[in-house]
């Protein structure tokens, strides 16, 4: 099969759920250590070289590194066990509203160190002084061998430069330094510049390692009910996005990431939500060239206390993906709030505790960004205190029949909780399904692309222009393919609220978005975000 490649995509194995094993020759030119770096395996891998497991990882959505230790010159083989199964082996791949697909599904790369040592991640946190930014940066020197190495790193960024001496023992060095740049621009949807951080690992005046980190100058924080982005105001409207396709499954081509983007774009979208995982990092890059804000979650849908509670492995894989995410992720510009846990169980105390963890586990790895949560609790929601900016998911007119304005009102003035008061409130998800080509003049069945777009003209007429609300993402982006098991009472077997069908063909609601979107983009309490 092809890497990156789900399995789903060849037709006798459209419906395959169990495991498979991917093997690949490997001609190392020279001896030294491999490394593996796997940028997604949906969902669950062992790795294996010349038949020694060198480890495993779960979740399909986040990526991962692997040590595979000292291989001479030669042949290697490389084993993937790969199991897209539900049931214990993944707490958070469940039957659900999307497909979980089986394979390789994002690129990997083999990494050969000579001399066994590497620049591991560079994370770079630029915060404004004088007229100027401060960069604090950190970095992880991996020693694979067994002596201390006296080492030093080079660090340039936007014109300045940064030099220090370090011992590296073996194992892994944290090293952190700090950078002070003049004049850089600063990175905002309207100019979305981007500078390089470069930083060099030396040993006796050589290069031995580097690693090149895209970063952006910009500051994201939460005054009252408002975003600000460098001190603006932002309203962040756009759409969730599942990575799904079907001919590709979640394995997506870079050139269908730039259709999307361009499609989004083209109804006036400015932000993205990454419903319900980390997205691939080459989407994330498109973000922070195009200058899209982005909602990033990690990966966890509508799971119940059961679930959270069962597999017991539920807290370990949320914070490894938590980590993982914050982690690598960390340099995107684009990134303006953290999300987790989408519709879990946040109305129990028991739930809730699990809300608290992962909060204070992302401010640790990260206190630049807010962080939020999409709930379809409203007043049964305990996690409200602790968010900074709160997310709801509503769906008037589609799964509840009331004007949208009324249910609207209802819930702000009746059913907000005391802990979300005085934040931002971002509508998360509104949409309502229509299927491709199913048309109707009366405009009234369900399901008709008619039906759909005099939906989302009344509720985002509503949304977009409520004084509560400080952004909106429209459910949904595309059509995806859901789980049977849970979900096959949806028409085709897919979740068909759509903005464009699944081979990205818009839908009438394509325009009703695209007019709501522009007029919001050129209303009075936006103009400063645009300019
Ligand atoms: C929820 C959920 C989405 C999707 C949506 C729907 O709000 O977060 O994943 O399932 O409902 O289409 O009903």
């Amino acid at each position: 099969m092809e890497v990156p490649g789900v399995w789903e995509t060849l037709s006798e194995r459209k419906n395959y759920r169990g495991q498979a094993v991917a093997r690949k020759v490997v001609r190392v030119p020279e001896p030294g250590w491999l490394q593996m770096v796997f940028k997604g395996v949906s969902h669950t891998a062992r790795v294996f070289v010349d038949g020694r497991e060198i480890g495993g990882h779960h979740n399909a959505y986040t990526p991962f590194t692997l040590e595979a230790g000292r291989a001479a010159a030669g042949g290697h083989e490389i084993l993937v066990h790969i199991s897209n199964e539900h049931g214990a082996i993944s707490a958070l791949h469940v039957p659900n509203d999307y497909y979980n697909y089986g394979g390789i599904s994002r690129p990997v790369t083999m990494q050969l160190i000579p001399g066994g040592l590497l620049l591991r991640h560079v994370q770079a946190e630029p915060s404004p002084e004088g007229t100027g930014w401060k960069v604090a940066c950190r970095a992880q020197i991996l020693n694979l061998t067994d002596r201390a190495r006296a080492v030093s790193l080079r660090s340039a960024l936007a014109g300045a430069t940064a030099s220090l001496e370090v011992n590296a023992i073996p194992g892994t060095t944290g090293v952190e330094w700090e950078l002070a740049v003049a004049g850089a621009k600063p990175w905002s949807p309207a100019d979305p510049a981007l500078y390089f951080l470069e930083t060099a690992l030396c040993e006796n005046g050589q290069v031995v390692d580097d690693l090149v980190e895209r970063i952006g100058f910009r500051t994201i924080a939460v005054r009252g009910e408002d975003i600000l982005l460098n001190g603006e105001k932002i309203f962040p409207m756009g759409f969730n996005r599942h990575e799904d396709h079907p001919d590709y499954g979640c394995a997506i081509p870079v050139a269908i990431m730039r259709l999307d983007l361009e499609r989004m774009r083209a109804m006036g979208a400015n932000a993205v939500r990454t419903s319900h995982y980390p997205n691939d990092e080459r989407f994330l890059d498109l973000c922070d060239e195009q200058g899209l804000l982005v909602w990033e979650e990690n990966h966890s849908r509508g799971l119940p206390l059961e679930r959270m509670r069962h597999p017991p492995r539920f807290r370990e894989q949320c914070a490894a993906c938590n980590e993982e995410m914050v982690r690598k992720h960390f340099n995107h510009p684009c990134i303006f709030v953290w999300g987790i846990l989408n519709e879990c169980e946040s109305g129990l105390e028991e739930g809730a505790k699990m809300y608290k963890e992962q909060f204070d586990q992302i401010r640790a790895l990260d206190r630049s960004r807010p962080v939020t949560f999409a709930s379809c609790r409203y007043d049964k929601d305990l996690w409200q205190g602790m968010v900074d900016i709160a997310g709801w998911n509503i769906y008037p007119r589609w799964y509840v029949e009331e004007p949208v304005l009324d249910w609207m009102e209802k819930l702000i003035t009746r059913h907000e909780p005391e802990g979300m008061r005085g934040k931002p409130l971002i509508i998360s998800e509104i949409g309502a399904a229509g299927l491709t080509g199913y048309r109707d003049p009366v405009r009234r069945p369900k399901w008709s692309e008619e039906r759909q777009a005099d939906i989302l003209d009344e509720q985002l007429g509503c949304v977009l222009n409520h004084p509560r609300i400080a952004g909106v993402f429209v459910w949904q982006y595309c059509d995806v393919r859901v789980d049977e098991e849970a979900f096959g009472g949806r028409p085709r077997c897919m979740n068909n609220k759509g903005a464009v069908d699944e081979h990205r063909r818009p839908k009438l609601v394509f325009d009703v978005i695209k007019r709501r979107f522009a007029a919001k983009a050129g209303g009075p309490s936006t103009r400063s975000a645009e300019q």
